[in-house]
């Protein structure tokens, strides 16, 4: 239980590699336990998130590549950054910061990754967007029904397998079919992705990581509104 779980005697940089094993080792409770501890030395929710959360997962993600874990135990260290990124998701949308914009934000149709895509989500939420979160495996009907329901500035597409990406292509042609294309900003990303690829389907720009979204939206949500 967490409750019983003390780690005020660990070292800031231990505390972290010991969330990435937890992480690995797909420990919920020690890993809340210790995100809470870590944001009691006043470590931003940001640094938490991408030293410890995000550093923990691409560890996982090397041995998931490489054949030493297995989906099971990936699902589990999933359920374990889940957890800790409930803790932290308040407190990045805590800004105070004006609204700016609405996003319509979703991973594609046949997809079920959901991890960045809510990374990204949670901190747009905190630079000042609405968001609306479609969740995972959505095709270009879902997009549009919310397009045409929550009229966003923005849509956002997340994919990670090379074999689910191409279908962003397909949802920008409905777009465009529907007449709805020009009257958005379109980002894309995910860890198969690049800028070329976006250019090829005619996305906006394509976004590396969560923090390159929220500056990519503030751009060019700027430049359409004439601010800049
Ligand atoms: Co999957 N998986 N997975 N997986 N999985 C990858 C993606 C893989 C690279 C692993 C590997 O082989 N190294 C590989 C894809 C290979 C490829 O296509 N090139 C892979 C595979 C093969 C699979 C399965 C096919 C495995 C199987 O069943 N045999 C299967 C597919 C299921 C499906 O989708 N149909 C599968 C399943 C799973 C789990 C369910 C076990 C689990 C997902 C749990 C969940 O998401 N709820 C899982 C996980 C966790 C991973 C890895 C390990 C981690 C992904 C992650 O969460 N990263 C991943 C390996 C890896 O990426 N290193 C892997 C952390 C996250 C913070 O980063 O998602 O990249 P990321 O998001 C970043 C940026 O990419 C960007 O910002 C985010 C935050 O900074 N970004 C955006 C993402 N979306 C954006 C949208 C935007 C902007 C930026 O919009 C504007």
């Amino acid at each position: 239980m967490s409750d019983e779980l003390d780690y005020s005697n660990i070292e800031t940089p231990e505390l972290i590699q010991q969330i990435h094993d937890d992480l690995y080792d797909g420990l919920v409770a020690e890993v809340t336990a210790a995100v809470n501890e870590l944001l009691s030395r006043k470590l931003t929710p940001y640094d938490v998130l991408t030293r410890a959360l995000v550093g923990g997962m691409d560890i996982v993600g090397v041995d998931f590549r490489d054949g030493i874990l297995f989906v099971p135990e990936v699902l589990m260290a999933a359920k374990a950054m889940k957890a800790g990124m409930v803790i932290l998701r308040p407190l990045l949308a805590e800004t105070g910061a004006p609204q700016i914009g609405t996003m319509v934000i979703g991973t594609v149709k046949g997809d079920i990754h959901d991890i960045g895509k809510n990374l990204v989500a949670m901190m747009m939420e905190g630079a000042g967007f609405k968001v609306v979160n479609l969740g995972i495996n959505n095709d270009a009907d879902k997009f549009i029904n919310a397009i045409k329901e929550h009229q966003p500035d923005i849509i956002g597409m997340s994919a990670l397998l090379t074999t689910t990406m191409p279908y962003m292509d397909v949802i920008i042609k409905t777009l465009k079919e529907q007449g709805l294309r020009d009257k958005l900003i379109v980002l894309v990303g995910g860890a198969p992705l690049n800028a070329a690829f976006a250019e090829e389907i005619e996305a906006d720009a394509y976004c590396r990581d969560a923090a390159v979204a929220v500056e990519t939206a503030k751009k060019l949500i700027a430049i359409r509104r004439g601010n800049m």
